[in-house]
């Protein structure tokens, strides 16, 4: 029989040997567009609209991980090494609001076919490796407020940021001190992008 310091001794060493992180590939958004996203935010939405998401924290997902162990993100990293494909263009000029997930976003109307596959590619290489993936479709976003839960009038028009994705990113999202933040764990060029990036 085990006693109550014993499990506690066995239940710290099952957590230290399998530590989790709560992971997601995205593509990150240039400080600029950022900082753009931001002004136009303020200027668009009430305070009470919502939960403002950090302008560093803002990201486009395109894949889900959930809680992952080491081995496990080492093998989804060395899968993501080997994706060959091109960088692409990104326009966010779509806004829309789920008020079942209490997201309201900028998306793409006519989102890049290089963005799509790439995401297809992360999550049919990420359900292989047993991490659940939503039957929804993907749709790519950029969520600018969460716990807008109320209906909102939204700007008829976005102010059409775009930037190029030169690399996609492996997140990690970490909550401390009541804040989330989201820390880039390794990122990998798109193809024909000048720029390589390694891991952190
Ligand atoms: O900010 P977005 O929506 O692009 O919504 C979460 C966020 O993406 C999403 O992962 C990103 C980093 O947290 N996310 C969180 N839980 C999720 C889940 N269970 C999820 N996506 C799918 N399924």
């Amino acid at each position: 029989m085990i006693n109550t310091v014993d499990k506690t001794i066995v239940n710290k060493t099952i957590v230290n040997k399998t530590p989790l992180r709560r992971l997601f590939f995205a593509l990150a958004l240039p400080n600029a567009v950022q900082q753009n996203i931001v002004q136009w935010r303020t200027d668009h939405f009430p305070p009470e609209a919502g939960h403002l998401i950090a302008a560093a924290n803002l990201h486009l997902t395109l894949a889900f991980l959930g809680e992952v162990s080491s081995a496990k993100a080492q093998v989804l990293q060395q899968q993501a090494g080997r994706i060959s494909q091109s960088g692409f263009n990104v326009t966010l000029d779509d806004i829309g609001h789920w008020p079942g997930s209490g997201v309201i976003w900028l998306g793409c109307k006519n989102p890049p076919r290089g963005l799509l596959q790439l995401a297809q590619l992360l999550r049919s290489q990420a359900a292989r490796r047993g991490c659940y993936q939503t039957s929804l479709p993907f749709h790519p976003h950029v969520t600018l407020l969460r716990g807008a839960m109320r209906p909102v009038a939204l700007p008829a028009k976005t102010n059409n940021q775009h930037f190029r994705a030169e690399h996609f990113s492996l997140y990690e999202s970490v909550f401390a001190r009541g804040r989330t933040r989201y820390n880039i764990i390794q990122s990998w060029p798109l193809a024909g992008s000048e720029r390589t990036s390694d891991a952190i």
